[in-house]
């Protein structure tokens, strides 16, 4: 086989990859392209106006490389990136790649104390980022003891990421890896709340890309993709990158906020044919949608994932535009989704049915099989699992087992093949799709002068999304009322990333707890939301 090829074999039914012994993914990826005849294709389109090519991009991702090397990075080196969704994101990941790097993309929400952890825990040599994260990023540069030889900011004057590119050379050969070599890491939260690294390798975005994207997307040349959920996440690494790369598609790139108001017009402007939410933000555009009528005819397909989508959402957001959503279950860990709805076959308020490429198995605590239609634990195994945590090889045990991954998730198959979610076998909550560590905002509240102790548990809201909310014991219970939890709230946006904070504060006498003062989540839990949150 050519170096840096791979064969899809689609003879057996199931398809086969098959990748060449020399084999850096950013060839099949970037430079493919060209050799394919998609040289002058627009392949990034975003919301500044900004507008690259398949060429344009390769030959950026090549300056790329080359500036990250005349820094003096070296091979298997980690470049953490804390960037917005933008035409360099790609230059940089990719580059990195292509040089022999390891590019470490992270949730751009995050706070100075976790990126000072990050960039400590990876012992990473360069940090790029956008300027809109400058001040976090500075912060966490001033708690360091030790300081990352180089951080770049992506955008400004001499010695910015942008300005390396322009003055690097455009020639830049792969580095000779195998598809088993490590390739990047994507940072996962745990229930300590220190995130983990995941370490991905080479294949592994093949395989999401080849499995998901193009056997249960469907997705081919002429989609343009659209992922309300950005790059950071490994989610919106492939809906909004590495599945357009790998068919020759395109991309819309929007670096703010996504609100249901900015992703419609986004939608409008740029008229893609697949677009990625996660439940809340489905619920917030349904409530749009009552009043307002956008043009969403490009649309094809919606994806949801992150958090279980209630079929409640799937069934107004399909009487409301025409539109499936197709919920799946992803992590970072097995990179995107390997349980899915189909187009041809939803079972709204399910997470569908296993992607090709993917096994499962449901244990029960002894860690036997359950019988069929009874709940345990969800394993995977799949060609796309991570190798390792980073650093951590007590956790990596624990999860990794003889190639199957534990989810960490409850669920159960019904008769008919479709798997449920059931829950989290841990504390952790999922919010607006994204991870957040009960202990993280107990923690923060009890720093707090007036709080004794904290529990924080998960609680639907009126659309069936779980937020938090936060039990608390004061020092002098006559304090409890609105002026305190305002106060409270404050605190809580100040030092936690901005989807962490509580939307119900409860005042309590005591916290249920174990003998051994374990606070009870469970018996804390309430499932039905009442009050509209905060
Ligand atoms: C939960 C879901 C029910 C579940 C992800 C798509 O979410 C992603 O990755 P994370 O590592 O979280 C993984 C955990 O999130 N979850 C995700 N999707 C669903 N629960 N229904 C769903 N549809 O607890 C899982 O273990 O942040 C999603 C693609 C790539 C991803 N990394």
């Amino acid at each position: 086989m050519k170096n840096h090829s791979v064969e899809v074999d689609l003879s057996a039914g199931e398809a086969v990859l098959r990748f060449a012994p020399v084999f850096n993914v950013a060839v099949p990826f970037i430079d493919r392209h060209l050799q394919e005849g998609r040289a002058d294709k627009i392949v990034i389109r975003t919301n500044r106006g900004v507008e690259v090519t398949y060429a344009e991009l390769a030959e950026n991702v090549n300056r790329c490389g080359n500036a990250l090397l005349d820094l003096g990075i070296e091979p298997g080196e980690r470049v953490i990136m804390i960037v917005k969704d933008c035409a360099e994101f790609f230059y940089c990941f990719w580059g990195a790649i292509k040089a022999g790097l390891i590019p470490v993309p992270v949730n751009t929400l995050l706070r100075a104390k976790d990126y000072a952890y990050i960039i400590a825990d990876s012992g990473c040599t360069a940090v790029v980022y956008s300027p809109e994260f400058a001040a976090e990023v500075e912060a966490a540069l001033g708690q360091l003891a030790e300081l990352p030889a180089h951080c770049l900011c992506v955008e400004g004057e001499g010695g910015s990421l942008q300005a390396l590119i322009k003055a690097a050379s455009a020639a830049l050969e792969p580095v000779t890896a195998t598809a088993e070599d490590d390739c990047f890491w994507l940072y996962s939260s745990g229930s300590t709340g220190s995130p983990k690294g995941a370490v991905h390798r080479h294949r592994d975005m093949v395989v999401s890309s080849q499995f998901y994207g193009v056997q249960v997307l469907g997705i081919q040349e002429d989609d343009v993709c659209f992922s309300a959920a950005k790059l950071f996440f490994a989610y919106g690494l492939g809906n909004g990158m590495t599945f357009p790369l790998w068919v020759g598609a395109s991309t819309v790139l929007y670096d703010a906020r996504p609100t249901p108001q900015s992703t419609f017009e986004t939608i409008e402007q740029f008229k893609p044919t697949l677009y990625y939410g996660v439940p809340t933000l489905y619920a917030a555009q349904l409530q749009v949608l009552e009043s307002e009528s956008p043009d969403l005819s490009s649309v094809r397909l919606c994806v949801s994932a992150g958090e279980a989508l209630p079929a409640d959402i799937f069934n107004r957001w399909q009487q409301r535009t025409g539109l499936i959503i197709l919920d799946g279950i992803g992590s970072t860990e097995l990179l995107h989704i390997f349980i899915s709805n189909r187009t041809d076959d939803v079972k709204p308020g399910t997470s569908g049915r296993l992607v090709p490429g993917y096994q499962a198995k449901i244990l029960n605590d002894a860690a036997a099989p359950v019988a069929m239609g009874e709940s345990g634990q969800l394993w995977i195994r799949g060609d796309s699992t991570a190798r390792c945590y980073w650093n951590n090889s007590e956790k990596t045990a624990q999860t990794m087992v003889d190639g199957w991954l534990d989810t960490g998730d409850t669920y159960l198959q019904d008769r008919e093949g479709y798997f449920h979610y059931c829950g989290r076998n841990d504390d952790m909550l999922k919010v607006g799709g994204i991870w957040c560590s009960p202990f993280e905002i107990e923690a923060k509240l009890i720093e707090h002068p007036r709080v004794l102790e904290a529990a924080v548990v998960g609680r639907s809201d009126t659309a069936g999304l779980i937020k938090p909310e936060a039990h608390i014991i004061l020092q002098n219970p006559t304090e409890a009322g609105d002026v305190l939890t305002d106060e409270l709230l404050a605190h809580c946006k100040t030092g936690l990333a901005p989807y962490k904070y509580p939307r119900w504060f409860q005042y309590v006498a005591e916290l249920p707890k174990t003998a051994t003062g374990k606070i009870q989540r469970f018996k804390l839990r309430a499932t039905l939301g009442d009050e509209q949150p905060m």
